[in-house]
């Protein structure tokens, strides 16, 4: 580990489960001073309870919300590591049939969440940087931004554009001290991502993993976090994809146990 971690603050959103959570109990466990954001105030506060962070509930698709965050920021410390995990998908309809308004909900969250939350905490992460000599910016994407597939336009869609903008932030930061990290995860079963994306329906998500060998968890996307968090000051991890072993490409899962073939 190259810097240390006691006086380096972080800021997550999408914090209150999956791999927000996880990135929250990982860096606190680091030694972390870590603020956990989203707008489900109670698990905030049970998040709080467990691993000592600070909690702001906000949405990061309102001003208001990301304009207080910045402020309460500003006011208590700045942080040397945003992590902008907010976002999910909406349904899994075609384009045929897609309805708009949820097409326009996962831009909001996806897109529009990271550039707000992104603008307002620059001048605090660019005054880290100036002390700690380096300061980043982690966005968690998807797969979903390099690759289609029916029912998911929508959503990848929404993360290619995300993915474009990381790339032109990094360009735009060119010169400052600042990393501009994309972390790209396949398939994570998380308590919420899919039930959510399937609108409750425990079966549809149940199916959607079974026979999977061992798919993603929150806590090896949080690891990928830390990893990069924690790389020397130089080391800019630009774009990490990562898949369970067992899906070769999002529409190439293997489904059963994994074995060699001798
Ligand atoms: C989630 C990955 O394959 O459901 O970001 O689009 S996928």
């Amino acid at each position: 580990m190259s810097t240390d971690t006691g006086s380096r603050r972080a800021l997550v959103t999408g914090a209150s489960s999956g791999i927000g959570a996880a990135t929250v109990r990982l860096l606190t466990q680091r030694g972390w001073s870590v603020i956990a954001v989203a707008r489900r105030a109670e698990r905030l506060e049970k998040l709080r309870e467990e691993t000592g962070c600070e909690v702001v509930v906000a949405d990061v698709t309102s001003d208001a919300d990301v304009n207080a965050l910045a402020e309460f920021v500003a006011s208590s410390g700045d942080i040397s590591a945003l992590v902008n995990n907010a976002g999910g998908a909406v349904g899994m309809d075609w384009v045929d049939q897609a309805d708009a308004e949820d097409w326009a909900r996962m831009y909001e969250v996806n897109v529009l969440g990271v550039q707000r939350v992104t603008k307002a905490l620059l001048p605090s992460l660019r005054r880290a940087s100036a002390q700690l000599g380096v300061a980043d910016i982690v966005t968690i994407s998807s797969t979903a931004a390099f690759l289609s597939y029916e029912g998911g336009a929508g959503y990848t869609a929404a993360k290619a554009a995300v993915h474009s903008m990381l790339v032109g932030l990094r360009l735009e930061l060119s010169g400052e001290p600042l990393r501009v990290v994309e972390i790209a995860p396949g398939m994570v079963k998380t308590e919420e991502f899919t039930l959510n994306r399937f609108g409750g329906d425990a079966a549809r998500t149940e199916a959607l993993y079974e026979g999977v060998e061992h798919p993603l968890v929150a806590e090896d996307v949080a690891d990928v976090v830390r990893y990069a968090l924690e790389s020397p000051p130089h080391v800019n991890l630009d774009l990490i994809q990562m898949k369970p072993v067992a899906q070769a490409m999002q529409h190439k899962l293997h489904r059963g146990p994994l074995k060699p073939k001798l």
